[in-house]
């Protein structure tokens, strides 16, 4: 009974360690597919930070311009609209989907096919300013691919 209320506090340090470490995950980034001529796509992703902080900039070779972006109906009619960043909360999940908020990756440099994998560079800001940076590869899915839906 000792040896395992031992390992068991041992897991929890392991653990308590690795969240420190890690303040911010993003799990599932995929890019939407483009077809030739294509200059704009959309990168989306589930992001949570433990402490809480804000995404305020992104960066990928494949683009020559990024910005974080929020989808909204105006009236009628879908638009998008850069944003200066987009909060965290503490140990809330945050979805980047389409309709919503995206990561823009314009002035592409070239098509991006389903089974791609692009990397994208995430900065996100802590509360206490500190700056984290966060090397994603994103899986490019194929154009028409039901929006965003996880595979099951
Ligand atoms: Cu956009």
């Amino acid at each position: 009974m000792k040896i395992i209320a031992h390992m068991t506090a041992a897991a929890c340090l392991f653990v308590a360690a690795t969240a420190a470490f890690a303040q911010t995950t993003v799990k599932d980034p995929w890019i939407r597919g483009t077809v030739d001529q294509q200059k704009a796509t959309g990168m989306f992703a589930q992001i949570t930070s433990v402490k809480g902080g804000r995404l305020v900039s992104a960066a990928s070779p494949a683009a020559g311009v990024v910005e974080i972006h929020q989808m909204a109906m105006d009236g009628d009619v879908m638009t998008m609209r850069p944003v200066a960043g987009l909060d965290l909360p503490a140990g809330k999940m945050v979805e980047l989907k389409p309709g919503g908020y995206h990561v823009m990756l314009m002035d592409l440099k070239r098509s991006l096919k389903a089974g791609d994998v692009v990397p994208v560079t995430l900065v996100v800001e802590g509360a206490d300013k500190k700056r984290e940076t966060l090397e994603v590869k994103a899986q490019v899915r194929a154009l028409g691919s039901p929006a965003g839906e996880p595979k099951h």
